[in-house]
């Protein structure tokens, strides 16, 4: 869960201040909806989609009040992506009513709105465990239930997936529908223009619905954006057609037969309106705007879209929140959310360790004054502005802000443009969402040895949203590419030196990494200068039986197991990498040839890490020492459903203080026999690090530790 004092401290935050106004203007839905008693709950009553076909179509309503509180209700006590998910209750009751799950598949992009979907389909005995530790996921999982056809949990993939499901299907005789469900801020993303293109060639009968409620996270932005709301002004004409379609209806004896002549008329003179419309260009039929909170529209034209042949765009507008007035008032700030009062809308406070800043809120400081003092910064982001820290540089400095939607690769090609004419680019994006720009990152930045920087959020686990946003490979996908600086600050000073050293390194990009978490109390050698390819002495630094060697963002568990060592009477230095790429090898070399046991500790995936680099080197060098590797093992995504707190998983997955201290423990007795006993007292603690731990005592201790070799 995230800080609640740190508004921009992840994708899932609130501006207090903001839910106080709002709590002020409208309570009204809230109330309505709180107020409902279950006990005889049409929801209840639906254990598959099945349920829905026998219900009557005029207890809709009160079911979508239902679902609505049943996710307010959840998503207050777990957190959660709440505004999303509120928008799309009718659509997914529709959805079920029509189509038949699981043979008929429906793939929700993202899939951060599949709450409703989940409920519909046999999960609201287990709808209390949403994002808890093995417990239930927040996204479609194929593992989860058969009515989730796809895993999802990255933008702008749906459309992709249902075409190759549909031609699947269509291949192997089926006879399925299939649906996707895409946002109008997922639609900003290229891989759907790819997949629409494809299925305009296929002429297969994928069904589109395009979910615009006009906001990403924050408002949708881009010229695509722009031109759904022109679609949309056209939904006065879908207005005035049911107006109309009422009175006809109404006529005696001849009202049915007219209103069947008069829909044929409709579609004639509707194919005429939309000629231009950019879907069909692409080969696809279009409906819509219409009301996506029309259960009865809803129904209507869904039935006619699954009897068509070929693809189809269902543009349904929604509001993000619908039903909880917090939510609709301000859906930015409730698009997800750490657990909150429902009454007030407010979070509950989170614990903050003496007041520090995250690291979110520490990059997003940092930047705000290398951009006072360089007027060649220029900072970008992919929809995800607040997450990211970057609220404060877009107001500080509009022209020099890009939002690119949710384009991760544009916004790297962008940023190798921007740096080509001499700009400092700084693109701060998810860990996660990274994996998008991987040919950007090497084709278009690094072999050309651009100066992009990118600050890597949420890089190591990351809390409640499962295996798709756990933020492991940006060290094992670039530490293999060519004229790359990876570096991985321990606190706040770090991060600070580091972007200064970064916003002056010419060679290529610079990655910093930093996790989901508060920085730690700072300790005067974290702004120690940095020295290209070296690390950082946190604690020792003379050679002897282990170094504890471990990526930035895992200083505190470091600290704790060496601490928890030193109790069983094994001493272990405590080494901050500071460059995981590129290295000082002889450097490196040295410090492995000075200690019995060095032991890598390393917050990302094991395969391709700075471990198994250092091992090689080891070996290549013929150093004496052991070296272990703790990092993050392939099968993460199966222990604990890779959900829960960053905590938890880092537990799980041996990365705790506990876990480390027993795995060094256990690997230097492997090899070496009972511990040989303490020398001096270090115990650490945070408060005594800063005094014992001098520049002048670092160096000696590297002097020490290459007489050694
Ligand atoms: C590749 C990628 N980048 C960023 C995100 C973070 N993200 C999650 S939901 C979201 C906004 C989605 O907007 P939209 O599709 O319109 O859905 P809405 O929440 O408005 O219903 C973003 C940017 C993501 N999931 N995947």
């Amino acid at each position: 869960m995230c800080p609640a004092d740190e508004n921009e401290n992840c994708e899932k935050s609130l501006p207090i201040n903001a839910r106080k106004n709002c709590a002020k203007t409208d309570t009204r839905i809230n109330s309505v909806v709180m107020k409902l008693q279950f006990q005889d709950s049409l929801l209840s009553k639906i254990s598959s989609p099945l349920d829905l076909k026998s219900m009557d179509s005029g207890d809709f309503a009160r079911l979508a009040a239902e679902i609505r509180h049943v996710i307010v209700s959840t998503v207050a006590k777990n957190g959660g992506h709440l505004a999303s998910n509120l928008g799309v209750v009718e659509l997914s009751i529709a959805l079920h009513r029509v189509f038949n799950s699981p043979q008929d598949k429906i793939i929700w992009d993202v899939g951060h709105q599949c709450y409703a979907h989940k409920l519909l389909t046999g999960r609201l005995a287990v709808f209390h465990r949403l994002r808890q530790a093995a417990g239930m996921a927040g996204f479609p999982k194929r593992s989860e239930s058969p009515h989730d056809p796809f895993n999802t949990g990255h933008a702008s993939t749906s459309i992709s997936a249902a075409l190759g499901i549909l031609a699947g299907e269509k291949l192997l005789g089926g006879k399925g529908r299939v649906v996707a469900v895409i946002g109008d801020g997922a639609l900003t993303g290229g891989l759907a223009y790819e997949a629409l293109s494809h299925a305009g060639h296929l002429n297969l009968p994928l069904i589109v619905i395009l979910n615009d409620n006009k906001m990403s996270i924050s408002p949708n932005v881009g010229a695509l954006s722009k031109y759904l709301s022109r679609l949309t002004m056209k939904s006065n004409y879908q207005t005035f057609r049911r107006h109309f379609d009422g009175m006809v209806i109404r006529l005696p004896v001849f009202g049915e037969i007219f209103l069947k002549v008069i829909r044929r008329l409709k579609r004639a003179v509707k194919a005429v309106f939309y000629k231009d419309n950019f879907f069909v260009d692409l080969g696809f039929d279009y409906v819509g705007p219409i009301d996506g909170h029309n259960t009865r529209t809803l129904l209507s034209v869904l039935e006619d879209v699954q009897k068509l042949d070929r693809p189809v765009v269902v543009h349904v507008v929604t509001r993000k929140g619908k039903g909880y007035g917090f939510a609709e008032n301000d859906p930015g700030s409730y698009h997800g959310v750490n657990s909150f009062s429902v009454d007030d809308g407010i979070e509950k406070a989170a614990v903050s360790e003496g007041g520090q800043p995250s690291f979110t809120g520490a990059f997003g400081s940092a930047l705000l004054d290398a951009a006072r003092d360089d007027g060649r910064l220029v900072a970008i982001t992919a929809a995800m502005d607040k997450g990211t820290g970057l609220s404060r540089f877009k107001r500080a400095f509009p022209g020099r802000f890009f939002d690119v939607g949710i384009a991760e690769e544009h916004a790297l090609t962008f940023a190798a443009g921007l740096a080509a004419q001499g700009l400092k680019p700084v693109v701060a994006v998810y860990s996660t969402f990274i994996q998008r720009s991987v040919d950007q990152i090497i084709h278009d930045a690094a072999l050309q040895k651009l100066p992009v920087i990118l600050a890597l959020d949420r890089g190591g686990f990351v809390g409640d949203d499962g295996e798709t946003h756990q933020g492991l490979f940006d060290i094992s996908l670039f530490r293999s590419t060519p004229n790359m600086t990876i570096l991985a600050p321990a606190g706040e000073g770090e991060l600070r030196l580091m972007l200064d050293w970064a916003l002056k390194h010419e060679g290529g990009p610079v990655i910093i990494r930093y996790p989901k978490a508060l920085c730690p109390v700072e300790i005067p050698v974290f702004s120690l200068p940095l020295e290209s390819g070296r690390g950082l002495w946190i604690a020792g630094g003379a050679g002897g039986q282990i170094c504890l060697a471990f990526t930035g963002s895992l200083y505190r568990e470091v600290l704790e197991a060496a601490d928890l060592l030193w109790k069983q009477g094994i001493e272990a230095d405590i080494y901050n990498l500071r460059f995981l790429k590129p290295v000082d090898e002889d450097y490196l070399e040295g410090l492995m040839n000075s200690y019995a046991l060095f032991a890598v500790i390393e917050e990302g995936i094991r395969e391709g890490g700075f471990g198994e680099y250092a091992a090689a080197l080891a070996m290549r060098r013929g150093c004496a020492a052991k070296i272990e590797t703790l990092a993050v093992a392939g099968d993460f995504a199966e222990k604990i459903n890779a959900l829960g707190t960053r905590e938890q998983l880092l537990a799980v997955n041996g990365l705790d203080g506990a876990g480390i201290a027993g795995q060094v423990a256990a690997s230097y007795m492997e090899s070496f026999g009972a511990p040989r006993g303490l020398g001096h007292d270090k115990r650490i603690n945070d408060t005594n690090l800063g005094n014992i731990h001098t520049k002048a005592q670092r160096h000696e201790g590297t002097k020490v530790r290459i007489e050694l070799r």
